[in-house]
C-alpha cells in the first residue's frame, strides 16, 4: 500500500508551514489518575456497540457519548469554548488546523503502550509528524452509494449526480471541503486547490446540480438509503458498507474521476479535564480486539496491524476499503489550505444559500 508514500508527496510542503506551531498543554502535572468520566464526542456510527460499556465495565468510568457528522461541526463546537470533551476524532487535515490553532495537547506515550499496533505506515504521518498529538483510529476512502435496483448504465462516475433521471433521489456531504469534491474532481482539479477561479467553477457546477438533490447530509443519509428514499449518495466507505448489510442493493463505488482518502484520529483538546481516562480509553481501543470489533462493525479501515488476524475476511478483501495501488494514484489526502479555507467557505455558502 502507498498510503505513506503518498502523504509524504501530498504533505511535504503543508507539514513546513505547520511545525514550529505546538499547542502547549494546560493540564498541571501529576494527574496521572483515572477520574470516573470520560465525555467523548466522535463521529456517528464510528464505533462497535460494545466498545463503550466494556470500557465502562473494564476501568469504572461513565462516558458520556456524543456525535458530529463533518469536521467543521467539530471544529465549530472546540472554538466555541469549555465544550468538556476529552476525547475527539478529527481526520488528518483537521489535526494540522487544530494542531496550528493550540486546540489540542500532547499525548503521553507511557500511558498508551498499544500504540506498537499501530502499523508503521499508519505512524508519523505528516499532518503530525511524531504522533505528538494524535493516533490514527480508522481509515476510509469517500466514493458513491448506489441503489443497484433503481439505477442503471455507468455508475462509477461523479456526473452521475447530475444524471436528471435521479432528481431528488440524491444526496450529497454536507461540509465545505467534502461538498466541492463531486464538481472539483468532475473538472479534473485537486481537492485542496487554492484557485479561485477552479472553485468558482466547482461551485457553478454544484449550483447546476443542485435540483437534483434531496438533501445535503454526512449522517441522515445512510437511512435514506438503507429506506429506498435515496438511490445515489455520495459518502464514507464504512457508512455505505453498514447500509448495505441492511439493503444489500447498495453497492459502493470510487468514481473514475478519482476522490479523497482520509485518517481520522484520536486527540485530547486543551483544557480536557479527563486526560488519563482519555489516554487510557485510546490505548483500549488499540488492543488487537477492540480495534477489529470496531472495524468489524462499521466496515471502515484499519490502521491497527495487531488487529488485522481478526478482521472480516470480506472487508479486507473489499477494493472499496482497501484500494488497489491503482486506485489509490487517483485518490487525495486533504490538505489544509490555508487561508483558501475562506474561499471554500463562501463557495458553500452560496450553494446551500441557493
Ligand atoms: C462515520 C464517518 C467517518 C468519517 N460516519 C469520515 N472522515
Amino acid at each position: 500500500m502507498k498510503i505513506t508514500r503518498l502523504y509524504f508527496a501530498l504533505f511535504s510542503i503543508a507539514v513546513i508551514t505547520a511545525t514550529g506551531c505546538s499547542g502547549g498543554s494546560s493540564t498541571p502535572a501529576g494527574d496521572q489518575e483515572i477520574t470516573p468520566n470520560l465525555n467523548f464526542y466522535n463521529w456517528s456510527y464510528y464505533i462497535a456497540d460494545q466498545t463503550i460499556p466494556e470500557f465502562q465495565q473494564e476501568f469504572d468510568v461513565r462516558v458520556r457519548y456524543d456525535n458530529y457528522s463533518s469536521n467543521n461541526e467539530l471544529l465549530a463546537k472546540l472554538q466555541a469554548g469549555a465544550s468538556g470533551y476529552d476525547l475527539i476524532v478529527p481526520s488528518d487535515y483537521m489535526v494540522q488546523i487544530m494542531t496550528q490553532l493550540n486546540l489540542l495537547q500532547p499525548l503521553r506515550p507511557e500511558n498508551i503502550p498499544n500504540l506498537v499496533n499501530i502499523d508503521p505506515r499508519f505512524r508519523n504521518l505528516p499532518f503530525d509528524p511524531e504522533n505528538t498529538y494524535s493516533i490514527p483510529y480508522q481509515w476510509g476512502t469517500t466514493g458513491l452509494a448506489i441503489n443497484t435496483r433503481y439505477v442503471t448504465g455507468e455508475t462509477d462516475t461523479w456526473e452521475i449526480l447530475w444524471d436528471a433521471r435521479y432528481r431528488g433521489r440524491i444526496s450529497v456531504l454536507d461540509d465545505m471541503r467534502s461538498g466541492l469534491v463531486p464538481a472539483l474532481k468532475r473538472l479534473g482539479y485537486s481537492v485542496n486547490t487554492r484557485d479561485e477561479n477552479e472553485l468558482r467553477q466547482a461551485r457553478d457546477l454544484m449550483i447546476e446540480q443542485k435540483p437534483l438533490v434531496r438533501t445535503y447530509s454526512s449522517e441522515t443519509y445512510m437511512d435514506l438509503l438503507k429506506s429506498g428514499d435515496i438511490w445515489i449518495a455520495q459518502g464514507w466507505s464504512g457508512d455505505i458498507y453498514q447500509v448495505s448489510k441492511e439493503n444489500p442493493d447498495i453497492v459502493f463505488v470510487i468514481p473514475r474521476e478519482g476522490s479523497y482518502v482520509w485518517v481520522d484520529n484520536l486527540v485530547i483538546p486543551n483544557g480536557a479535564r479527563n486526560r488519563t481516562t482519555a489516554e487510557a480509553f485510546i490505548n483500549f481501543v488499540l488492543r488487537a480486539d477492540q480495534s477489529a470489533a470496531i472495524t468489524n462493525y462499521t466496515g471502515y479501515s484499519s490502521p491497527n496491524r495487531a488487529a488485522f488476524p481478526l478482521i472480516r475476511r470480506e472487508l479486507l478483501e473489499d477494493p472499496g476499503m482497501y484500494p488497489t495501488d491503482e486506485v489509490m494514484q487517483r485518490l487525495e489526502f486533504m490538505v489544509d489550505v490555508g487561508t483558501a479555507t475562506s474561499l471554500y467557505n463562501r463557495m458553500w455558502s452560496e450553494i446551500k444559500a441557493r
